[in-house]
């Protein structure tokens, strides 16, 4: 049975029950009912390529925030490969040992193809943590294509994590990368190349338009020994700091509230029309017809939606 009190009280149960229940789409009455307690929890963003350290990074500032008290939901976006037992697969990082403890919740999302969804889960998913009485929610994302975009349309700071094997600063900014980030990291410290890669950055960061009022700190860390990780952390609070004061977090908080309305919005639309507008089967026999041009398909998209009543 699932009960938004023990949620609310950070139950780890009912975190993970409300959690699947959001997931499987089972339950959304539950998002209706725990939003009003949201809005508390400082979202961060952790992204940049595969392999570059994002989990052992994620781990490291989480041992950072327990230090300090904190609460911390985890989620790891992983758009590729399936996941099971708490912990990512193959040779990457696991968290189980962070998982244990008690201040802190560790969820892995994987999307098994479609990534369109991936998003909008994540952002269900960071919900039920913020109601759940987190402090940060951390978000891992593989900085490729489409969805570390997306992600940063959740998250209030966006770490970008390079290495020097990531190549140069030039892809980077080819992949986006530079655009979203408000922090970068350059880790693997202990690699030959990183300094190169922090001049390089720099410059690149240098040719970018500038935000007044953030300085947009280039940092080097190595993740496995924490190395840096407590200057990652004051210019995360730096950052946070520099949104609260500016007005900046109220104003994009704002904005994504209002993008995550049109989105459900479309939603609704796009499934009253799988419900109720039309089948796939008549659309298939609309479209052999189309097909024979018999029918136009702008016409007769026209005269389906007058047809169903829906005056568009
Ligand atoms: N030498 C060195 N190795 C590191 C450092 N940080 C992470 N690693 C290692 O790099 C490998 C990948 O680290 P992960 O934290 O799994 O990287 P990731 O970016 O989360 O990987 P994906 O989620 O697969 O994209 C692991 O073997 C880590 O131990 C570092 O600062 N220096
Ligand atoms: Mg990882």
């Amino acid at each position: 049975m699932l009960s938004l009190k023990d949620l609310l009280q950070g139950d780890k149960r009912a975190i993970a029950q409300t959690i699947s229940a959001v997931e499987n789409g089972t339950n959304t009455k539950i998002l209706e009912k725990l939003y009003r307690y949201t809005g508390n929890a400082f979202h961060v963003g952790i992204t940049g390529p595969p392999g570059a350290g994002k989990s052992t990074l994620v781990n490291a500032i989480a041992a950072e925030l327990l230090k300090q008290k904190k609460k911390i939901g985890i989620i790891a976006v992983d758009p590729t490969s399936p996941f099971s037992g708490g912990a990512l697969l193959g040779d990457r990082v696991r968290m189980t040992d962070l998982a244990l403890k008690k201040n802190i919740y560790i969820r892995s999302m994987a999307s098994r193809g479609s990534l369109g969804g991936l998003a909008q889960k994540t952002k269900d998913v960071a919900l039920v943590l913020d109601a759940s009485g987190m402090d940060f929610i951390l978000i891992e994302t593989i900085g490729v294509g489409q969805v570390e975009l997306d992600i940063a349309q959740v998250c209030d700071t966006t770490v970008v994590v390079l290495v020097p094997e990531s190549g140069d600063s030039i892809q980077a900014l080819k992949a986006g990368l530079l655009e979203i980030a408000d922090i970068m990291v350059v880790n693997k410290g202990d690699r030959e190349g990183s300094d190169r890669l922090l001049t390089d950055l720099k410059f690149a960061l240098e040719l970018r338009e500038q935000t007044a009022g953030w300085h947009f700190p280039i940092l080097k860390t190595v993740a496995t020994t924490h190395e840096g990780i407590s200057a990652l952390v004051s210019e995360i609070e730096n950052h946070r700091e520099y949104l609260d004061k500016s007005g900046q977090l109220e104003k994009e908080r704002k904005s994504k509230i209002a993008m995550h309305i049109h989105e459900l919005i479309e939603e609704k639309i796009r499934s009253h029309l799988r419900k109720s507008v039309i089948s796939k089967a008549e659309l298939a026999r609309i479209a052999d017809k189309v097909y024979r041009r018999e029918l136009n398909p702008y016409v007769i998209a026209s005269e389906i939606l007058s047809g169903s009543g829906l005056n568009i």
